[in-house]
């Protein structure tokens, strides 16, 4: 997997966002009946199941009362090792912004986390499976960002501040085995990021009639796996990158000018194997195909 920068295309972010307000350096670990944890502990084990290509138990089966905010301070502990590495901070992802990812994953709360630039696939690649895990597919819409997003945000606010939306695609590949995790778990592990794709057509969300009504197929070596529209997103994919807008303020960080922000899979996701294409297309913003060696 790569894991330098790729330049596809996508600005590089001019300023970090300010970090270590309360809830995130603030909270160092989480106490239960069976002791404490660290944020940082966990941010080692996960990079460790990473760097070697293995799942784990999720944290809760030991820690079940491991909280979000610790598992948001180990998520960003995880992000700050990738960024002290060389890599840079390119953008967000939304996650469980679905029914239908709620439904594949019985979670039915939203979460963050961040992309960083060894995240970008290097465009019409195909993906090198002895870097992942159990690598999942699903079909996203992006955004990429001419403004910083203010909150409180709104649907309004996030398209303004929008210089171009893509079709593409989220790789998950959970540190967790069978992808079994709770909420806290899913967090740490940085809402399961591994490699995201974006297609190659930049469109301005005042050329399409409505994100919420653009119709997404997702195919599997041509056979239609699932469908969706934009609206399976939080009944609008821009509602998915405001909520996220507002999370962050709440955490003294900002959506910024130049950011990449993937809203959320529209469907179930799927495996992605070896020999094998997965193809999202959407009305209006093409298409993204991934295939793995
Ligand atoms: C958690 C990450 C969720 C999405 O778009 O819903 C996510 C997972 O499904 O492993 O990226
Ligand atoms: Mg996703």
């Amino acid at each position: 997997m790569v894991r330098t920068s790729t330049g596809s295309g996508i600005r590089e972010c001019r300023k970090l966002v300010p970090l270590g307000g309360p809830g995130l350096a603030g909270r160092a670990g989480s106490g239960d009946a069976d002791g404490m944890i660290e944020a940082s502990q966990i941010a080692a084990d996960l990079a460790a199941a990473e760097r070697e290509r293995r799942d784990r138990r999720p944290f809760t089966d030991e820690h079940p009362d491991l909280d979000l905010e610790t598992a948001y301070a180990a998520q960003w502990a995880g992000v700050q090792a990738r960024l002290d590495g060389g890599e840079r901070l390119v953008g967000a992802k939304l996650g469980l912004t679905s029914k239908a990812k709620q439904r594949a994953i019985s979670i039915d709360e939203p979460l963050y986390g961040f992309v960083t630039s060894g995240m970008l696939a290097p465009y019409g690649e195909p993906v090198d499976l002895s870097s992942l895990i159990h690598p999942r597919v699903e079909p996203e819409i992006a955004f990429l960002l001419g403004r910083d997003v203010a909150a409180p945000a709104t649907v309004t606010s996030v398209l303004a501040a929008t210089e171009a939306v893509f079709a593409a695609v989220d790789v998950l590949d959970s540190r967790y085995a069978d992808f079994r995790f709770r909420l806290p778990d899913v967090v740490a592990d940085n809402a399961s990021a591994a490699l995201f794709l974006t297609g190659s057509r930049a469109v301005r969300p005042t050329d399409l009639p409505d994100l919420g009504l653009v119709g997404c197929v997702l195919r599997v070596d041509g056979d239609i796996r699932a469908t969706a529209a934009g609206a399976a997103v939080m009944g609008h994919p821009a509602a998915s990158v405001a909520w996220l807008a507002n999370q962050l303020a709440a955490r003294k960080q900002q959506l910024q000018a130049g950011w990449l922000v993937f809203s959320g899979g529209l469907t179930e996701p799927v495996p992605l194997a070896a020999g094998v294409s997965v193809t999202a297309e959407f009305d209006g913003l093409g298409s993204v195909e991934i295939f793995a060696r």
